[in-house]
């Protein structure tokens, strides 16, 4: 199988709102000033480094923003920029959830269980539905778009519709696939929340995971739903992949990441005998320090060579405790043996890492081949993204620009020149 990384593009509203509630970096840069140019570019920059490190890379587009149809929705009426200038008068932060760029946060578009581990032999992908924060729940009409686009061939793909909104789902963000080094034996599982924690809304509903386990046909006995500890919610893991990882038979996890971590240890190894369990323990990296660090949102990735790689932020390098802790990892026998630091300094602002930014799709070589094209990465088409981006995207955004009737105009522009860059027709995408 080979594995694609589909990375969101960083749009060019990208900016700082605070509207993520329970996700410390937001409400931390709240009001600052953002760069969409350098965020964006950071963000084609980690794509071509897995690129280089010889795997396969793809990309997802900015949605149409300002997202003048969802404030239509709202009640505010007449041409694109009265219905903008209506809604700032009105209540700016209604604004502020239309100009949001968290689509580039693609481990949230959806959750996808490869074709070997689907009843029916298929790549089952359903898109989130982001239902918990209103600026992200608009997100799954466009998500849901882009994913039929680029998987419509139905001789290996099935793309469903998201599950209802009462019942949060925030894709694979909340999911990791163990797979045994024969590839004979898979485990999926679906990491969920209970109610409140400190505070923070838990975003993953049980009865979401059990919805998109049971629509991609999967076989219950390989399909734990593992409960997250309430202590990583309250201490700002909004997501799972904010305090565990996997990858191949490898699951690294900080050691409060699971409300019972014994006990999925031995449902792993009750499966797959062989699966590897790194566990960080907090008293060498404590919660707080890997929120802060996101060294869990490291992308763990298989190389070519078949040695794992953890594609770590500079944040992660810079703190001693994380990396002294990773030097030692990597001298261990485990399969993690190389270390990449990556600068997405801009989107780690609003709480998004390197594992973040991409959605993962395991895929045989056929199945490949069928994946429209335009979605796919060379150099050739990074060059192209980043003269758009050089060119059209915003150099920064303060929060009160997000009012200015020339910023919405710009940013519509330049998703348009990206668009089009990129193959798409005009209202295509
Ligand atoms: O949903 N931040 C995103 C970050 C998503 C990170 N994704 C994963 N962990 N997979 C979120 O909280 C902040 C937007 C703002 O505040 O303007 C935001 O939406």
């Amino acid at each position: 199988m080979i594995e694609v990384n589909f990375d969101g593009i960083v749009g060019p509203t990208h900016n700082y709102a605070g509207l993520s509630i329970g996700n410390r970096a937001s409400a931390a840069n709240a009001g600052g000033i953002s760069r969409p140019r350098v965020a964006a570019l950071q963000g084609v920059g980690k794509m071509r480094r897995l690129m280089t490190l010889g795997l396969r890379q793809g990309v997802f587009l900015p949605h149409v923003r300002p997202h003048v149809a969802w404030l239509r929705e709202l009640g505010f009426d007449g041409g694109d920029s009265e219905v903008l200038a209506a809604a700032w008068s009105a209540d700016r932060a209604l604004v502020a959830n239309a100009m949001s760029a968290s689509a580039m946060w693609t481990a949230n578009a959806g959750t996808v269980s490869p074709a070997s581990d689907t009843a029916d032999g298929l790549c089952h992908i359903t898109p989130a539905n982001l239902s918990t924060m209103p600026h992200r729940a608009s997100e799954a009409e466009q998500t849901e778009r882009q994913l039929r686009l680029a998987f419509a061939d139905r001789r290996f793909f099935r793309v469903h519709r998201p599950v209802p909104a009462a019942f949060g789902d925030e894709g694979a963000a909340n999911f990791m696939r163990l797979a045994s080094p024969s590839g004979r034996c898979a485990i999926e599982m679906f990491v969920y929340g209970e109610g409140r924690a400190g505070g923070f809304p838990a975003r993953q509903h049980r009865t979401a995971s059990e919805a998109v386990a049971r629509g991609h046909g999967l076989d219950p006995a390989h399909t734990p739903m593992v409960r997250q500890s309430d202590a990583a919610i309250a201490a700002g893991a909004f997501h799972n992949d904010v305090v565990a990882v996997a990858n191949g038979h490898v699951l690294f996890a900080h050691e409060h990441a699971f409300a019972d971590p014994a006990g999925l240890r031995e449902a792993v190894h009750a499966l797959m005998p062989d699966a590897v369990i790194i566990e960080v323990p907090a008293d060498r990296v404590s919660l707080d320090t890997a929120i802060r660090t996101y060294l869990f949102n490291s992308q763990l990735v298989t190389m070519p060579d078949g040695d794992m790689a953890l594609i770590l932020p500079a944040e992660a390098r810079e703190n001693d405790h994380v990396w002294t802790w990773l030097t030692e990892l990597v001298a261990r026998e485990t399969p993690i043996r190389r270390l990449e630091v990556v600068d997405v300094r801009e989107s780690m602002r609003n709480g998004g890492g390197p594992a973040c930014l991409r959605l993962r799709v395991q895929v045989d070589a056929d199945a490949l081949a069928a994946i429209d094209p335009r979605f796919l990465l060379d150099d050739v088409t990074c060059d192209r993204i980043e003269a758009v981006i050089a060119r059209e995207w915003p150099e920064s955004i303060a929060p009160d620009d997000l009012g200015d009737s020339r910023l919405w105009e710009r940013c519509a522009t330049a998703r348009g020149a990206l668009t089009a860059a990129l193959g798409f027709g005009p209202g295509e995408i």
